[in-house]
């Protein structure tokens, strides 16, 4: 079986995705063959010099008329959160099977109205949520689901980065809320919010709080016109899950020194595991099965044959991977559940549900009082 693919976004998602798609075709050898087909932007020079630098056979700038494109099954939507509720709506008009980049809409309404529309057309769908599938994730899933942490009583993330703390950084998309939908905490918080929901259970209520530190900023570069930021710079939250488990996360652009921090840890009644994408090969597990006299957290490497998750299609034992093959790990077992007509996840509908909390956080933020998700 064969994919033919159409991607819509040339920028730093549009090119994780696209290496994505080439690293399956050349390590994934059981996975769908992926034909490259159209890359879409919206300049045309640059359009071309990603279709070439990333290996699409073509480069288009018209939208609406490569979704449908005959020769086209799947569209993958890297483009800014104000793009994804007219694309996939037009994508699932289209019949076509949809990637779409996080979080799934800029508002509750869109991500409810994309989901229903992609379950009426009876399309797949899947949203790229790539943390689950660096290898030491999909490992900590699988030992949570073995029960090896028993009852889950806490999972804590944080996901901090840097980026906007000089006031001189010009207005982005990303800071106006008609754009973005909101800022750090769709961005970031959205990526730990589906860890939650992966890794623990469903989040039922929330209270958070939110700040933006730098409220208006240059409208381009240098600049002395300002225009005012709309979105949140930075979110703490605390939730409820329905297991029980209590649970606190935290989403920044403002943790200095920070670029990627992404981190998470677990405590049960029979083990804790401990992960940092800064050292994303390596899980931290401790297991109260240990003598009194060793317990403490062992370190995993988690990249070898037979024992680790992906590990079987690439290096040699203890080889390290990266960040890029969160999003080739994602791709592949997208398009192995499109062949097999299996389950896939995250969807649509984990999309909208991470979009419900991701509702109450800011209604929480608000009110100044605990939210329920709904
Ligand atoms: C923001 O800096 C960003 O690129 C997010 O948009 C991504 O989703 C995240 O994975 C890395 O950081």
């Amino acid at each position: 079986m064969s994919v033919r693919v159409a991607l819509f976004g040339t920028k730093f998602m549009g090119k994780a995705h696209s290496q994505a798609y080439r690293s399956v075709n050349m390590f994934f050898p059981e996975a769908p063959r992926v034909e490259m087909k159209v890359i879409v932007g919206r300049d045309p020079e640059q359009t071309k010099e990603a279709a070439n630098a990333y290996g699409w056979e073509e480069a288009s700038t018209d939208w609406r008329a490569v979704m449908h494109r005959k020769d086209i099954d799947l569209v993958d939507i890297c483009t800014p959160g104000d793009w994804h509720d007219p694309m996939v709506l037009e994508a699932a008009k289209a019949k076509k099977h949809i990637v779409c980049e996080k979080p799934l809409g800029n508002t509750l309404e869109e991500a409810m109205r994309m989901a229903a529309a992609v379950s009426e057309a009876g399309v797949r769908h899947f949203l790229m949520h790539n943390y689950r599938r660096v290898p030491a994730v999909t490992l900590a899933k699988k030992l949570i689901d073995e029960g090896r942490l028993g009852r889950i009583f806490h999972f804590r993330a944080r996901y901090l980065q840097d980026w906007a703390m000089s006031p001189e950084l010009q207005m982005l998309w990303r800071f106006d809320k008609n754009l973005a939908g909101s800022g750090a905490l769709g961005d970031l918080g959205s990526h730990i919010i589906d860890l939650a929901h992966y890794l623990c259970d469903d989040i039922t209520e929330v209270s958070s709080a939110m700040a933006t530190y730098i409220k208006e900023r240059p409208a381009v570069p240098g600049s002395e016109e300002k225009k005012p930021v709309t979105v949140d710079d930075a979110v703490v939250m605390c939730v409820r899950f329905a297991n029980g488990a209590l649970g606190t996360l935290e989403a920044t652009r403002f943790a200095l020194g920070r670029k990627n921090h992404n981190a998470f840890e677990i405590n049960g009644s029979k083990g804790s595991l401990s992960f940092d994408l800064e050292n994303l090969n390596n899980l931290d597990f401790l297991s109260a099965d240990d003598n009194d006299d060793v317990e403490g957290f062992r370190r995993i490497i988690a990249c070898s044959k037979g024992k680790h998750p992906y590990a079987d299609h690439w290096w040699a034992d203890g080889h390290i991977l990266g960040y890029e093959h969160s999003f080739t790990h994602s791709v592949n077992d997208f398009l192995t559940a499109l062949a097999s007509g299996g389950e896939v996840h995250p969807d649509f509908e984990d999309g909208l549900k991470n979009q419900k909390v991701l509702h109450a956080v800011e209604k929480a933020s608000r009110s100044g009082r605990w939210e329920q998700v709904v």
